[in-house]
């Protein structure tokens, strides 16, 4: 990124731009009534989202960088996702739609004077505009979020899409490709908008391994259901099996099945499961299941971001498969451009040095690893950005989904759910062990 302080300042307004607008989208395509509703006991209603977004910005930009009197000091317990739980935030004193657009309008307002003669060095927290990459993140995270609300929403279609899906090239790609083993620099230390959890870069050695060229697609997922996949425990871990059964799962979730076809509805359109895309809406417990069906098993996170930075040729780690410039709509699937992934083995031009494709956007990846601390972590700048989170009951996911903006989506970016949830915007890739000789 660029040390000129007018063009950071500009790549900061931009990004928040591009968040807010996104935001408006969300909130306005919807009337009144839908945005105070809560659509699933999974999620918050649209207008908590909305006004969170204002006030973590108040809270961060406003008071602590731009050092200014605080605007709605009496809502920020109202909109601490720590102190409500998502099931019960619709019975809170929350604001109405029209005060909550008004609410986050003023705040934004207010930011970007700041951010024309605010400091872009002093501090982790300003250097490079670190506290304004932050919060165009986080308000591109519950853009996701909020695109989550309107998939499980029931009703008409509401969102348009930018246009056609690239065309498939009918090119033949092989399953899978061999990463040579050896060490490679994890994480990141220079990023300047990395979160504190991709902190920092650390040498890791990875044995050789194995991963498909393409993330797993509907077709390959439909044959491990129609081999019996959901009624053999043994594919399953204890926990996915109990989840199978007490929940009758037999399929991702949205799927439904219509004489001999399976159909899913997506952002209210029903419609013919299509074989080629990347499955959506699988669990951990399904991706891991369908894994071991396959003879195969789920990449661990350093193997996924080894097969996504790694460069043979310098023995570099780049910030993204095709290199160091970011994401544009030739690379990658990003940014709700369109409202589903693309067919597995789109994007030649965001292949990795080795031909993976498609890892950043599409869907998320699940990975074997559960989220935990780099060496060397420091939480940053609040600890309930990540640190309350590390331990074994969460797992990572990689990549970023079309449902992730380009400024939330890094080589380096880490994601983690629990292992149960089927309704986020994730599939997954299989890994294997290379042989004894492989490394040679
Ligand atoms: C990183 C996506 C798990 O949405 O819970 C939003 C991001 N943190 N507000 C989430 C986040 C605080 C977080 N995830
Ligand atoms: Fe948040």
């Amino acid at each position: 990124m660029t040390h000129d302080p007018e063009l950071l300042r500009e790549r900061a307004a931009s990004a928040l731009r591009t968040a807010r607008d996104r935001t408006r989208l969300l909130t306005t395509c919807v009337e009144p009534p839908d945005l105070v509703a809560q659509h699933s006991p999974l999620m918050s209603p649209l207008v908590w989202d909305l006004a969170h977004i204002g006030n973590q910005e108040e809270q961060w930009l406003l008071r602590t960088v731009g050092g200014r009197d605080a605007l709605r000091p009496d809502i920020d317990s109202v909109y601490d996702a720590f102190e409500h739980p998502r099931a019960e935030r619709p019975a809170l004193p929350l604001l109405a739609p029209d005060e909550a657009h008004k609410y986050v309008a003023e705040v934004r307002g207010r930011v970007l004077d700041i951010l024309e003669t605010a400091p872009l060095h002093g501090g982790p927290l300003l250097d490079a505009g670190f506290a304004f990459g932050m919060i165009a993140q986080h308000e591109q995270q519950h853009d996701e979020t909020m695109l989550i609300t309107h998939q499980l929403r029931a009703g008409a279609p509401v969102l348009g899409e930018a246009g056609p899906l690239p065309v498939a090239l009918g090119e033949t790609l092989i399953d899978e490709v061999l990463v040579p083993g050896g060490p490679f620099a994890m994480g990141t230390s220079t990023e300047p908008w990395a979160l504190d959890n991709e902190r920092p870069a650390h040498h890791r050695l990875v044995p050789p391994f194995l991963i498909d060229t393409t993330p797993v697609s509907n077709g390959a997922y439909q044959r491990f259901i129609e081999d019996g996949g959901y009624r053999e425990p043994r594919w399953w871990a204890a926990a996915g099996w109990a989840q199978v059964q007490e929940h009758k799962l037999r399929a991702p979730l949205f799927w439904k099945r219509d004489g001999g076809q399976w159909l899913r509805r997506r952002f209210g359109v029903t419609e013919p499961v299509p074989p080629d895309e990347p499955v959506l809406h699988v669990s951990w417990y399904e991706a891991d299941a369908y894994a071991r069906w396959a003879g195969r098993r789920l990449p661990t996170e350093a193997e996924w971001e080894k097969a996504a930075r790694y460069d043979p040729e310098t023995g570099r780690s780049m910030r993204y498969p095709w290199g160091d410039e970011d994401p544009t709509p030739a690379h990658a699937n990003l940014g709700q451009r369109h409202l589903r992934p693309t067919p597995v083995g789109s994007y030649p031009q965001g292949q990795s040095p080795l031909g993976v494709r498609q890892l950043i956007g599409d869907v998320w990846e699940w990975t074997a690893s559960d989220f935990l601390p780099y060496p060397g972590f420091a939480a940053f700048p609040y600890r309930e950005y990540s640190e309350v989170f590390f331990g074994d009951q969460y797992k990572v996911l990689r990549g970023g989904s079309f449902a992730v903006d380009p400024v939330a989506c890094r080589g380096t970016f880490r994601n983690w759910d629990l292992p149960v949830r089927r309704q986020i915007f994730a599939g997954f890739r299989t890994a294997g062990d290379a042989g004894p000789t492989a490394d040679a």
